[in-house]
């Protein structure tokens, strides 16, 4: 008996020890490893320019401890595919729309509800309280920390084929929509079909007819060209979605508190200079754009709009009565 607890202990010891040593190795391969980071936007975009600064902030308060490369233009892949990629571990940061987060965290869902925020200032607010801090809980469960919030502007529609002045404007067109069930009722919501499709082949798919339009903030319309190929423009501006800085959270749990200081501020930081070009390129976004040819056709009125929703908010919560709290605390925020 004794003998055996004699050469148990050992092992034990030695296993313990080597598990210990695996972890170090592991967490210090890590962060000796460039950091991948991924981005579906072309490099002079905010976004990617905000990326940029992250990358430069991080390196030089490190000494060059931690290194990290921004990949732009959607090279490592479409964003649902992405979002799992961070989750797996094989991208290390990324900034996401909340959009196509909802269909694998269902809590960040609520941001995704047609005219839940009154305006950009509006989700500035509800981020930046309580809502904010429940959403990225929820993001982290699934292994996913948000250092910062992003702007994103308002997406409206836009289509080859007419302006649209009301919902029935909508009917039986075909819309693309970023992937989440929740765009699908929208677009459905209108008598529209929509269509899930990646960032990348909406161009084509517009061109070719595959659907008649897409909507979208000033700043992706023009940067992807898509102007081009759907010339109406219609400012209902359905959807202000967030957009999150974000970092896998093994990765994040791996670091130290003061690297961690050095990560998060740095995400921070990047987030003012991007709202602050984002403001900048929405305008000349849309100066740009309409000097080019484009039919802007201005939404006064959106209640019409709003009103047709009704349908996509009754739905949501019958399936999620647990977000029936979070949609109502977002609506309480002044
Ligand atoms: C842009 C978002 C980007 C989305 C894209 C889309 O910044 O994250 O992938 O829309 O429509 O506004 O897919």
């Amino acid at each position: 008996m004794t003998r055996q607890i004699r050469i148990k202990t050992p092992l034990k010891h030695w296993a313990a020890a080597a598990a210990v040593t695996a972890a170090l190795l592991a967490a210090g391969a890590t962060q000796a490893a460039e950091w991948r980071g991924w981005n579906i936007h072309v490099p002079d975009y905010p976004v990617s320019l905000g990326m940029d600064q992250f990358t430069a902030e991080i390196e030089e308060k490190t000494g060059g401890k931690l290194t990290a490369k921004s990949y732009h233009n959607g090279v490592l892949g479409s964003q649902p595919d992405a979002i799992e990629q961070m989750r797996l571990g094989s991208i290390d940061y990324a900034v996401f729309n909340l959009g196509p987060m909802g269909q694998v965290i269902p809590a960040t869902n609520v941001v995704s509800l047609p005219f839940i925020f009154k305006n950009l200032d509006h989700m500035h607010r509800v981020l930046d309280g309580p809502v904010g801090e429940q959403l990225s809980d929820a993001m982290a469960e699934k292994g996913i920390v948000a250092l910062a919030w992003y702007d994103s502007g308002a997406r409206s529609f836009y289509n080859s084929k007419k302006p649209i002045a009301t919902p029935d404007d909508v009917k039986g067109m075909k819309v693309r929509v970023m992937n989440n069930d929740l765009f699908v009722d929208m677009i459905a919501s209108m008598g529209g079909n929509a269509t899930p499709m990646a960032f990348s082949e909406v161009y084509s798919s517009i061109k070719t007819g595959v659907v008649d339009g897409a909507e979208n903030n000033w700043p992706s319309y023009e940067s992807t060209a898509h102007y081009e190929v759907a010339g109406y423009y219609s400012s209902t501006e359905h959807l202000i979605i967030p957009e999150c800085f974000c970092i896998n959270k093994t990765l994040w749990d791996s670091l130290s508190a003061e690297d961690q200081e050095i990560v998060k501020s740095a995400a921070r930081d990047s987030a003012t200079l991007q709202r602050q070009l984002w403001a900048e390129r929405s305008n000349a976004s849309r100066e740009k754009v309409i000097a080019a040819g484009v039919k802007y056709n201005e939404i006064v009125d959106k209640a019409p709009f709003q009103k047709a929703m009704q349908p996509v908010y009754d739905k949501f919560i019958e399936n999620n009565p647990d977000l029936e709290s979070l949609v109502k605390a977002i609506q309480a925020v002044d």
